[in-house]
């Protein structure tokens, strides 16, 4: 399979996020991308860098003041003091409930806020050039696709399916699967599903899409009464306006067995394929794994590669998207999984 890697994702590595009110290590760190390279490459997989430049797509799926703070977030940090290159900015206020969110503060820890939906996506200097080279390869791969590839599979890092129109979420930043599903689109795919088999509900890719009907959202996740990101991804989130019946959310309780997973996921191919969709995105979120630190569902490796032999035999060009998975020395060898799932 096509598979395609950045380099400049080493260059996010902030040093810890908080944790159960504890500073801890990122659990979403560079050495994941590096556990996945290595299962690709022994797996026989090629590894290249993106050959499409997202910049004229991010503008589709994102807001331009949200995407003007991310690209200069960095700078702006260091011209506060120029010793904020060894500290992470945090947010610490937001505009909820009854607070303007359409003038932009000037004080920067404030427009922080504004652009995030919660302290858990550590900045740091490199954080835009990551995320921006990730969204390159899920543009690189919708082009593959559109070249004639049955499948692709981007390394992205970091994930993209918490950040919204104009915030990022979750470890996210730049929403990889909407750039590569509206890529796909832009290339003249008229129908496109997004499948989204991370343990976190997907609430950025679902709110880019929400009234939309050409792009179909599906999601399986931890039902968010008590999982991240908690405030989005009931059952009863169809879709709106020109979108209503395009979005489809099987929340499954912590902890819930493989087999309920399974049974969410034919609910989902069988809405994927009422699309009649002319492509197919995975948010592939390798956090389902039993032995992820900070998700309860149970799946092993075999049950990884059953999901690709699945998803294959839904016939359609697909593009496969890193999202979440955070045992990060299991994390190549479940993705290869998928992978050869896919392709036996
Ligand atoms: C991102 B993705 C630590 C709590 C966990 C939220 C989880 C983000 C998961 N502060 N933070 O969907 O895998
Ligand atoms: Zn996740």
């Amino acid at each position: 399979m096509i598979c395609f890697t950045t380099t400049e994702q080493a260059l996010h590595a902030p040093a810890h996020e908080f944790f159960r009110g504890q500073r801890v290590p990122c659990f979403e760190n560079p050495a994941r991308a590096r556990f996945v390279e290595d299962a690709l490459r022994v797996h026989g997989h090629a590894l290249r860098p993106p050959t499409v430049d997202s910049a004229p797509l991010l503008g589709e799926v994102h807001a331009p003041r949200y995407l003007d703070f991310l690209r200069t977030a960095w700078d702006q940090w260091l011209a506060l003091d120029a010793a904020n290159a060894d500290v992470q900015p945090f947010p610490s206020v937001w505009p909820v409930r009854t607070l303007r969110s359409d003038v932009e503060p000037a004080n920067f820890v404030a427009r922080l806020g504004l652009y995030s939906m919660d302290n858990g996506s550590p900045m740091a200097a490199g954080t835009w050039a990551a995320a921006k080279a990730g969204a390159d390869a899920a543009a690189s791969a919708a082009h593959a696709l559109q070249a004639g590839e049955r499948a692709a599979f981007c390394a992205t890092r970091p994930p993209g399916h918490h950040a919204g129109p104009d915030f990022m979420g979750g470890y996210c930043f730049i929403n990889n699967a909407a750039v590569c599903a509206q890529a796909l689109r832009t290339g003249g795919a008229a129908r496109v599903a997004v499948l989204d088999v991370d343990y976190h509900h997907g609430n950025g890719t679902q709110a880019i899409f929400y009234e939309r009907a050409d792009v179909l959202f599906c999601s399986i996740h931890g039902d968010p009464r008590t999982e991240y990101p908690f405030y989005l991804g009931h059952a009863d989130e169809t879709g709106a306006g020109a979108g209503q019946g395009f979005n489809l959310n099987l929340p499954l309780p912590a902890r819930a067995s493989v087999a309920a997973w399974f049974d969410a996921l034919e609910q989902a191919c069988a809405r994927i394929g009422r699309h009649g969709a002319d492509a197919l995105v995975v948010s592939l979120g390798l956090d389902t794994f039993a032995g992820d630190p900070i998700s309860t569902f149970a799946l092993q490796a075999v049950d990884f590669r059953r999901l690709g032999e699945r998803l294959e035999q839904l016939g359609l060009p697909t593009a496969f998207v890193l999202e979440g998975g955070y045992a990060a020395a299991e994390l190549g060898q479940n993705a290869a999984a998928v992978l050869a799932g896919f392709e036996s």
